[in-house]
């Protein structure tokens, strides 16, 4: 069989062109830097001495805030649409905030407790 040589080369040389070229592909795919993604922050509000730390924040739409009771004694976080319920000494409440606007808040056991963040749009 005097074929068979050629076409088994030839089908060699396709077959080292295909995992060449989709070696050459990857290598494409993972050496091109990723476009970097909207960065959506994380912020934290502690809850300090009964005081909101900072009580007055600015964050982007898509932005997490983290309140974190740093206190012995419970507190909350409420006020439309915020509403964390009571945080225990020691816990935390996130919430993620999709509109822009201006949240104001304050806890419900004390009532100098007050805060105010506001939600302007992603960069
Ligand atoms: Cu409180």
């Amino acid at each position: 069989m005097k074929l068979r040589k050629p076409i088994t080369a030839i089908f060699c040389l396709v077959a080292f062109c295909a995992i060449s070229g989709i070696s050459a592909g990857l290598s494409q795919t993972y050496g091109t830097p990723a476009p970097s993604p909207s960065s959506a922050a994380t912020t934290t509000v502690h809850i300090r001495n009964s005081t909101f730390t900072p009580d007055n924040l600015t964050v982007h739409v898509g932005d997490t805030v983290t309140f974190m009771n740093d206190d012995s004694v419970t507190h909350n976080v409420t006020g439309d649409p915020l509403n964390s319920g009571d945080i225990a000494s020691g816990k935390s409440w996130q919430y993620t905030f999709t509109k822009a606007g201006t949240y104001k808040y304050i806890c419900t056991h004390h009532a100098n407790m007050v805060g105010s963040i506001t939600v302007v749009a992603a960069q």
